[in-house]
């Protein structure tokens, strides 16, 4: 995992189509893309997400559904990231199949070291910084926090809460493989601009 990972939300989009913004953030170089969505029908998600799906199939970028793995094998997916109170990684991975793509979001130090068992593609680490995306949150790990994860864990790490073109740069310095960001691409004038400055900051760090 490497590169910007867009986790998607219909309420920061400022209006526009939420096919737009997708397009717009693949076109500035996102390399994968998850599509969050907590209100609507399973109708609309499963057909959100068939419509996303065929928007990324030219750009090579993987589909990862939050939560849902009905909603992900029902479109095709590539993959879903789950939480501690979701599915267990191990009925996820029979369901999906061993190719699919599992991401596991980890809050406490219990649950780093949890994942150290698991066959997990990546971790998500939520959220590195307090964000009002999601306030819902367990205390973030901070920079530090993320070190010490970085120096334990097996897994890629897919860093998660308040990145920005601000922030982006310490978060790739303190061992992010991959950054996952919400409101600085879905809630930007041109996500397309606002992700390509996000990649150019951390590829030069590489
Ligand atoms: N999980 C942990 S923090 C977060 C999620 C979904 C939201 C991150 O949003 P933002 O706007 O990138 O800070
Ligand atoms: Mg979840």
């Amino acid at each position: 995992m490497r590169g910007i990972y867009l986790v998607t939300d219909r309420g920061l989009c400022r209006n526009r189509p939420l096919p737009d913004i997708i397009l717009q953030a693949v076109q500035g170089g996102a390399a994968y893309v998850q599509l969050r969505e907590k209100d609507i029908s399973t109708r609309l998600f499963v057909e959100e997400a068939i419509a996303v799906k065929n928007i990324l199939l030219p750009f090579n970028v993987p589909l990862i559904i939050n939560d849902r793995i009905d909603v992900a094998l029902a479109c095709g997916a590539d993959g879903v990231h789950i939480g501690q109170e979701d599915m267990p990684y191990s009925t996820a991975r029979k369901l999906m199949g061993k190719n699919a793509i599992i991401g596991l979001s980890v809050e406490t130090w219990e649950d780093v070291e949890a994942a150290q068992r698991l066959d997990v593609d990546y971790i998500g680490v939520s959220p590195v910084f307090a964000t009002p995306t999601k306030t819902d949150t367990k205390e973030p790990w901070g920079l530090e926090g993320l070190k010490k994860i970085k120096s334990f864990s097996r897994h890629p790490l897919v860093a998660i809460g308040g990145i920005n073109e601000i922030s982006a740069r310490a978060v790739v310095e303190a061992g992010a493989d991959c950054l996952a960001v919400v409101s600085a691409i879905c809630a930007a004038d041109s996500p397309e601009v606002a992700t390509r400055k996000i990649l150019n900051l951390i590829q030069i760090l590489k």
